[in-house]
């Protein structure tokens, strides 16, 4: 509950769900951290980092918006973890109040297509953002984009937005939250993800492994924390790197072990700073065959459905 009266700011309230969806590495996660002042969501260079649903939830005065990041929408891949991330999303547009559609400035796929396809009964607005505005050389081809996108769908509002370098977000929020039906908070105003420390750390692993390695790797890759203890000194973590193969276990961790210690200690700087604590981080790579395309794997690795 928000912990307003029945006075005249508690009957204003407004609540609700903004879901982020678009095709991989648009920069829908770059957003929701944007959004939230903090790193909840990791992010990367290269398409399908982001595996789950998460919610970034920010409360003010007279609105809680409580946004959900999804996993990029495609359609190319059949297995398991594809099949799971694509329900991932199909969850995610359940019981929403406004729906965020971001593309890419000056882009527009086949991948954009089949999103519109995908969303064409929706009841709830859509606002469309088009990210990236800070790589448009010439300002001008922007206005002809949009007139052109414009088109495609009867959009609520459309805004030119740079989620890396913090464009126009406030009027995203703006938007957002004026679309929301008035109804009291759902999460204590100082809640910002419904994802725990442990799950975060984990993939602040994952994240960092994903920048490192190539393109292939991302989704065959899963971490999971065995142990998280908090104690005077710190916090002590043990994280376990599943990968596919052998062949895909020497190249995580590296040449006498360079690439994982590197990772290890990048990922151990971000969870201290979330976690505002001294951490020891213990990682070990171990193999798991096909656990991607293993329904019962995929459930035994945390991926709950
Ligand atoms: N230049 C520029 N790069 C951006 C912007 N927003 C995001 N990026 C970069 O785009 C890449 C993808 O960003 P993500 O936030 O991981 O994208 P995503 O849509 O969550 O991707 P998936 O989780 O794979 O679906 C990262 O390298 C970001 O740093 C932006 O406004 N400008
Ligand atoms: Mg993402």
């Amino acid at each position: 509950m928000s912990g307003n009266d029945d006075n005249e700011a508690g009957n204003d309230f407004r609540c609700g769900y903004a879901t982020i969806i678009g095709r991989p590495n648009v920069g829908k996660s770059t957003l929701l951290n944007r959004i939230i002042g903090q790193k909840l969501s990791i992010t990367s260079r290269k398409p399908q980092t982001t595996q789950r649903r998460l919610l970034g939830i920010k409360t003010d005065e007279h609105h809680q918006t409580i946004y959900i990041d999804t996993p990029g929408m495609q359609s190319r891949y059949q297995d398991a973890i594809h099949r799971y991330m694509r329900r991932e999303i199909s969850n995610a547009l359940l019981h929403i109040d406004v729906l965020v559609f971001m593309i890419e400035a000056l882009k527009w796929t086949e991948a954009e297509e089949e999103i519109l396809e995908a969303i064409k009964d929706i009841k709830v607005p859509v606002l469309l953002l088009i990210n990236k505005i800070d790589l448009v050389g010439d300002k001008e081809n922007l206005l002809p984009y949009i007139r052109e996108v414009s088109e495609r769908k009867d959009f609520s509002d459309i805004i030119p937005i740079s989620a890396g370098k913090g464009t126009n977000i406030r009027q995203v929020e703006t938007a957002i939250s004026a679309l929301l039906p008035r109804a009291p908070a759902e999460f204590p105003e100082d809640q910002i993800t419904d994802r725990s420390e442990k799950f975060i750390a984990a993939e602040f692993i994952r994240e960092k492994l994903i920048r490192k390695l190539g393109k292939e790797l991302p989704y065959r890759i899963t971490v999971v924390i065995e142990k998280f203890t908090r104690e005077r000194q710190g916090v002590t973590i043990d994280a376990i790197i599943w990968v596919e193969s052998s062949s895909q276990k020497a190249i995580v961790i590296g040449k006498e072990g360079g690439v994982l210690k590197s990772a290890g200690e990048q990922a151990r700087k971000d969870m201290q700073i979330m976690l505002d604590s001294k951490v020891y981080l213990r990682t070990w790579v171990k193999v798991k065959k096909n656990w991607s395309d293993d329904q019962r794997l995929l459930k035994q690795l945390g991926f709950e459905s």
